[in-house]
């Protein structure tokens, strides 16, 4: 794996010209309360560039005046005593077997060192510093990246700060082989927690007790991390996209949704099926999830190289608005925006929804894609979700999530073991 991050790095510095620094960071977990911190979640840029995951680390990238590229590793020094306490921070042997970078250095000595490569290129034209400055809230606390860039501006006014976020996106949103294995892995990790957690539903269970047995089921599997915080809703709790309560009794004749992944390598699956909780589907409810099954095998028979997302969604909106009637839903006004109300799609990777370098992107081979058309209908107190997960391909898709049950006989099949 080592050559793969070598490669990617080098990709990032192709077409740059010294004087350009190029420095990421590892990121650090937020404090909760008192003593204790959130759990540490690796910046994803920087993993994709080192397949390091340890806090407070710097990679930095460097072109030499020879045209030359150097890579740096930033770490905090080893320290024996809090070894003890919280286990070993990473020496330099190990971030050379990971990562295949030689040169280590004390992250003590970062900006001095920064300063440095700054006042070595000058009369060398405008010095290019390159952070990963996005933002997802104008008012959420700054990055290591955005206290850098400010701290660099104030003492070095004459460079020039760059965002290096379109570059990663481009290169991640294009999967390699390596990086499909493990996207493969998660389906398979999921659809057999899936299937667990279907196996156990029964009228009357509550809402955590069936993410329970989704967890007891991952974790059979070694499996710690998920995608996303699990959502699991029944009945008129489908109405809510990013409900995760997850505290409510399911009663007979609900519908539970589930909308959740596991993960391989950090990278994710996305999927949610929607099934009856008493394991057989009402005439009403199978009438209404074939209408999403069949929005998501149109979505599906055109996703391939070209078409954008937004297309996309627009054939799950045609193709409701020629079903609304037949399913009595026009009434009282009513159109389908008020029964269905997100995206189809979604870019997929080491983020659930990932790095992409346009809001609605034209489609590649190689991007990985969510395809989820949902149908909510409160006042029945259903609500539909069906999403898998979709590799995009010279002429077409791969279903990456094919193996987990989704047909009402599929579902009711798994059910009644
Ligand atoms: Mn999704």
């Amino acid at each position: 794996m080592t050559e793969v991050y070598k490669h990617r790095r080098q990709k990032l510095m192709e077409g740059k010209v010294f004087p350009a620094t190029v420095c990421i960071f590892s990121g650090s977990a937020p404090m909760r309360s008192l003593d204790e911190a959130y759990p540490f979640s690796v910046d994803r840029n920087f993993y994709y560039l080192t397949g390091i995951e340890k806090e407070n680390l710097i990679l930095v990238l460097l072109c030499t005046a020879e045209g030359s590229i150097e890579e740096f590793l930033y770490i905090e020094p080893f320290d024996e005593v809090l070894a003890k306490w919280v286990g070993p921070r990473i020496r330099a042997d190990e971030v050379y077997e990971i990562s295949g970078i030689r040169q280590v250095k004390d992250i003590h000595n970062f900006r001095d060192d920064l300063n440095s490569y700054i006042e070595r290129s000058r009369g060398a034209g405008k010095h290019h510093v390159y952070l990963d400055l996005w933002r997802y809230r104008a008012d959420q606390s700054d990055t290591p990246a955005h206290t850098l860039a400010t701290w660099l501006q104030q003492r070095y006014p004459a460079i020039a700060i760059e965002d290096i976020f379109p570059e990663t996106a481009a290169m991640r949103s294009v999967k390699s082989e390596d990086e499909l294995q493990c996207m493969r892995e998660a389906q398979e990790t999921t659809r057999i927690a899936i299937e667990a957690m279907m196996k156990h539903a029964y009228p009357g269970v509550n809402e955590a007790e069936l993410e329970g047995a989704f967890d007891f089921a991952l974790m059979k599997q070694g499996v710690r991390q998920h995608a996303f915080p699990t959502i699991v809703a029944g009945g008129a709790n489908a109405a809510t996209l990013h409900y995760t309560e997850n505290c409510c009794t399911v009663e007979d004749g609900q519908m539970v949704l589930i909308d959740l992944g596991s993960t391989h390598g950090n990278y994710c699956a996305d999927i949610s099926r929607t099934f009856p909780i008493n394991g057989k589907f009402s005439p009403r409810q199978k009438e209404l999830y074939d209408t999403v099954l069949e929005a998501q095998r149109i979505v599906m028979g055109h996703a391939k190289p070209g078409i954008t997302t937004r297309e996309l969604n627009q054939l799950v909106i045609d193709y409701y608005e020629s079903r609304l009637e037949d399913l009595g839903l026009r009434k009282n006004g009513l159109g389908v925006s008020d029964y269905y109300y997100h995206g189809v799609s979604h870019s997929l990777g080491l983020d659930t929804h990932d790095a992409c370098t346009q809001r609605h992107p034209v489609l590649v081979p190689g991007m990985v894609i969510t395809v989820e058309p949902g149908l909510y209908v409160e006042a029945e107190g259903i609500g539909i979700r069906i999403e898998n997960d979709i590799l995009i391909t010279e002429d077409g898709c791969i279903d990456l999530s094919a193996g987990i049950p989704k047909t009402t006989e599929e579902i009711e099949a798994v059910m009644s073991k």
